[in-house]
């Protein structure tokens, strides 16, 4: 009996670590010397109440020049009666405060870049970010005071202290709990002189973390630490990217939430485990103000959250200078704005990337890829794009086609196209040794190099391979010529791009990815710029489309990002599995990506590994319609799974939420447009309208949300078996909220529950709210161009809504615009519009719903198409005529 149940245990164990995340492969905190050492410190300075910090700011230091304030930080070393000198620079950058810290250091060296790495702000901003003028400084003794906008900031000079106010409002003080630490530079022989007492010297030389694969540290210990005192602010977002909630938690006596793209094989939720890609940006959210922390830097770094009243965050990254924005404002889209200002907003995405994409690793051949493109048509489900994986390539080298499955790839693109269709391809940035691709990126010197300055070979899908380095100016000529060949001719407009793997993942390199003491253009260690690499490659294929159709506005995925993704790529949140529970946590992690500003993101519908059920499925495909990047991915191991293949009901319940997608992507494109001017988010939390509601329970509402500023909610079923759902927002809203299910608008008003059968995708529309759908079934976005509006008006309790839809030619750069706003008040429809576009928008249909007095019907400018009726569902039936001249159809 003994036997048979540790036989049961043993094939338990085997079975869970089968679909266990390895997290042996990942340095924990503990692990982490870095990590290590900065939480030692704090630990030490936390525990001694005389704690008397060895920085100071020296006030003779201090000059003001252009609106830049420069100084000295000193740092003094009690064993060796001597300091170390750290200067510094503060300016207003937009509207936003920034602090960056350096140290001079000395070259020993020519092999490795002896500098604090300081270009990640090159990468993560846009270009031509301007100095605000205006900000006034006020100098004493012992502090400087800054004043811009309504914020103020006093720098005290020791202990060296930043204290932030907003309106008068203490709203942040940067190093309260005194945690700076920089581990200045120093030689081995030299330590022991140059520790503090409250300081370990754990893998300060040498790193003992088993998978560490020799790092060398060449530079020895560099860190940098800080905390952040967020006055009066419990409610932390943002740092991604994490499988966990979407209000960050207390990290205390835990891990910490680790910023370090890796390629983290079946990863789990609820986790603080680092994912593929990062954004240091925190946003913290109360009734009051928003308030962003951007930490520039692209190195290892891990963030420890005390969730409190006032919370504390303690930031600490392995090297690099101290760089860090702070961004105040009223509002969480305020700060969204001034980020935006800073790294860029979203791109406007081309208007078929935000129609269905389905892929799979992989589509056999041409053959299989145009049936299953067939297959959509015979079973009347539109979708945009069909991927290509890995196998598509001769023997996974990129940027060849396998000449027996894939020989005439322009003819597979033509027949795609005819029906607006589109192919994504992935090129990953391992390229296989020994043909000509990579024997040009080691000939002509573009390969990241090892700790000797040689190329670097590793182990990827391909076997042995070389990695592009993409911070090397020169790559990008080179990586052009490559995807103009590539690509076959410029006549192919309808090619995509996925760039995959580029953390990087290097199968036998530490924690699955590149040596840390690896050498990149300008003799940086990849310690420096790890979590920028990923950018770096999307940016630089980004350009090379850019090259090959300058007209044209480039799709790329980027399975890695950082800072400054959102201006060239979409993101997708990896290789998530066909369960429930990642079902559940794309809706948080989709919505963190938005609330830094990276909107254009989803997850794998369906799941990437196992085989979901038909329910799960349908799911799946009803909460992906609202993720912005909208594809269905699967595993080589999966069963075929595309929606025309499952069973009934399943499948006509996931058609129609395919079409459903399709109905509002005139929705989906106006938030977008929207977003790429504002870096407001597509997909909207729900504290975003109503974080000044008395209830505090709007802060951690993570499963319903709203499409942009469409004023309609949505929260997705995410449990087997649930039948009906409940939403929070509406009460913490005076308006009606309609029930919407499946789009189609009851004008009965909601409240406590809706019904969510397996068929229904439940969602609402806020009164308020005009909504300009386009209802008639297509194949493609593209097919869709002429077809009329559908407008969906849900009044307020006032009898009033506005709505705005955005049109131009969905895909040129600069392309010319429409932006109409629809006004509805008692007296009929009228509209405004900005931009030149010439395209007339034809409405073929007005529901309105919410009104208690009777629509009055008034003579001119109808502008119903002919053949056409409106539909009035609430509260009676009767023809809408428009207010007098308002609308004409030569206007719209
Ligand atoms: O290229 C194969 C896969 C891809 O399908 C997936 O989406 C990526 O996240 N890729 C990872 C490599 C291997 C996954 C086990």
């Amino acid at each position: 009996m003994q036997l048979h149940t540790s036989l049961v245990i043993a094939i338990l164990f085997l079975v869970s670590s089968c679909f266990a995340v390895k997290d042996y492969l990942f340095k924990s905190c503990e692990q982490n010397g870095f990590c290590h050492r900065n939480r030692h410190y704090a630990k030490e300075i936390t525990l001694d109440p005389n704690f008397i910090s060895p920085y100071s700011v020296s006030p003779e230091s201090i000059s003001i020049e252009d609106s830049i304030i420069k100084g000295i930080v000193v740092k003094q070393l009690p064993h060796i009666d001597t300091s170390v000198e750290f200067p510094f620079e503060v300016s207003i950058l937009c509207n936003s405060f920034h602090f960056k810290l350096d140290e001079n250091r000395e070259s020993k060296q020519q092999v490795v870049n002896h500098q604090r790495y300081n270009e990640t702000v090159e990468w993560a901003f846009v270009d031509g970010v301007d100095t605000n003028r205006e900000a006034k400084f006020n100098k004493d003794e012992r502090s400087i005071d800054v004043s811009y906008g309504h914020n103020k900031v006093t720098i005290e000079f020791h202990p060296v202290k930043l204290t932030f106010f907003h309106r008068g409002n203490e709203v942040l003080v940067v190093n309260d709990k005194q945690f700076l630490n920089i581990e200045h530079q120093r030689s081995k022989e030299d330590n022991e002189d140059n520790v503090l007492p409250q300081e370990t010297t754990f893998n300060m030389f040498s790193d003992n973390f088993a998978d560490s694969k020799n790092d060398k540290l060449p530079l020895g210990p560099e860190s940098i630490g800080l905390d952040f005192n967020l006055k009066g602010f419990s409610n932390l977002y943002g740092i991604p990217e994490h499988a966990d909630s979407l209000l960050l938690k207390d990290t205390s006596g835990r891990e910490p939430y680790r910023l370090y793209n890796v390629d983290i094989f079946e990863y789990e939720t609820d986790s603080r485990l680092p994912m593929y890609g990062s954004i240091p940006l925190l946003m913290a959210v109360n009734a009051h103000e928003a308030l962003g922390i951007f930490w520039v830097n692209s190195a290892d770094s891990y963030i420890d959250i005390t969730r409190q009243q006032d919370s504390t965050v303690h930031w600490m990254s392995e090297n690099g200078v101290l760089e860090f924005v702070i961004i105040i404002g009223e509002s969480p889209q305020k700060v969204n704005e001034e980020y935006g200002k800073l790294t860029g907003n979203v791109q406007l995405p081309i208007l078929a990337s935000l129609g269905y994409h389905q892929c799979r690793w992989n589509y056999n051949d041409i053959k299989d890829v145009l049936e299953v493109s067939s297959k959509f048509d015979e079973f009347e489900i539109p979708y945009d794009t069909i991927w290509l994986d890995i196998e598509y390539a001769d023997n996974k080298k990129y940027f060849t086609w396998d000449s027996e499955n894939f020989g005439d790839p322009a003819h597979m693109l033509k027949v795609l196209n005819r029906t607006g269709r589109n192919l994504a391809v992935i090129i990953d940035p391992h390229i296989k040794t020994g043909y000509e691709v990579s024997d040009a990126i080691v000939s002509q010197n573009l390969a990241m190099k090892n700790n000797e300055n040689e190329v670097y070979y590793g182990h990827c899908w391909p076997g042995e391979s070389v990695w592009i380095d993409t911070l090397n100016p020169k790559s990008q000529s080179f990586w052009n010529e490559l995807h103009k060949t590539f690509m076959i001719s410029d006549e192919h407009k309808n090619l995509f791009l996925w760039n995959d793997m580029n953390e990087p993942s290097v199968f036998n390199g530490p924690e699955t990815s590149a040596p840390k003491d690896n050498l990149h253009y300008g003799q940086w260690e990849h310690r420096s710029i790890h979590n920028l690499n990923g950018l770096t490659y999307h940016e630089a294929t980004y350009k090379s489309l850019i090259d090959r159709l300058p007209t044209q506005r480039p799709f790329i995925l980027t399975r890695s990002y950082f800072a400054g993704s959102q201006r060239t790529a979409a993101m997708w949140t990896g290789d998530n599995m066909s369960k429930w529970e990642y079902l559940k946590i794309s809706i948080p992690m989709v919505l963190t990506s938005n609330i830094v500003g990276m909107p254009f993101a989803g997850a794998d519908v369906g799941g990437f590994f196992g085989n979901p059920s038909g329910e799960l499925l349908t799911r799946w495909y009803q909460a992906g319609i609202w993720y912005p990047f909208f594809r269905a991915h699967a595993h080589i191991d999966s069963r075929r799974r595309e929606p025309y293949l499952l069973g009934d009901p399943f499948r006509s319940y996931v058609k129609d939420a395919i079409r459903l997608r399709y109905k509002l992507l005139p929705v989906f494109y106006t938030s977008f447009h929207q977003a790429s001017l504002t870096g407001a988010p597509v997909l909207k939390p729900v504290f975003y309208d109503y974080k000044d509601s008395t209830d505090d329970g709007v802060y951690d509402i993570e499963d319903e949300f709203f499409l942009g500023n469409s004023g309609i909610l949505a929260k997705p079923v995410t449990d087997e078996g649930a039948k009906q759902v409940s939403f929070a927002a509406p009460k913490f809203s005076n308006e009606n909220f309609f029930e919407f299910t499946n789009g189609i608008v009851s004008g009965k008003v909601y409240h406590d529950r809706l019904s969510a059968e397996l068929s229904d995708v439940p969602m609402l529309l806020k009164g308020g709210s005009v909504v300009p759908m386009k209802n008639r079934y297509r194949r493609s976005s593209r097919l869709m161009r002429h077809d009329p509006y559908t407008l969906v008006v849900a009044l307020d309790k006032n009898g009033r809504a506005t709505g705005n839809l955005y049109v131009d030619d969905g895909e040129s750069l600069n392309s010319e615009y429409k932006l109409l706003t629809f006004i509805v008040d008692k007296e009929g429809i009228s509209l405004s519009s900005t931009g030149d576009y010439a395209f007339s928008v034809s409405i073929e249909k007005i529901i309105i719903v919410g009104a208690d007095f009777a629509i009055d019907t008034v003579s001119s400018g109808r502008v119903i198409s002919e053949s056409e009726k409106i539909t009035i569902v609430d509260p009676k039936e009767f023809p809408v005529k428009f207010g007098k001249g308002s609308l004409s159809h030569d206007e719209l």
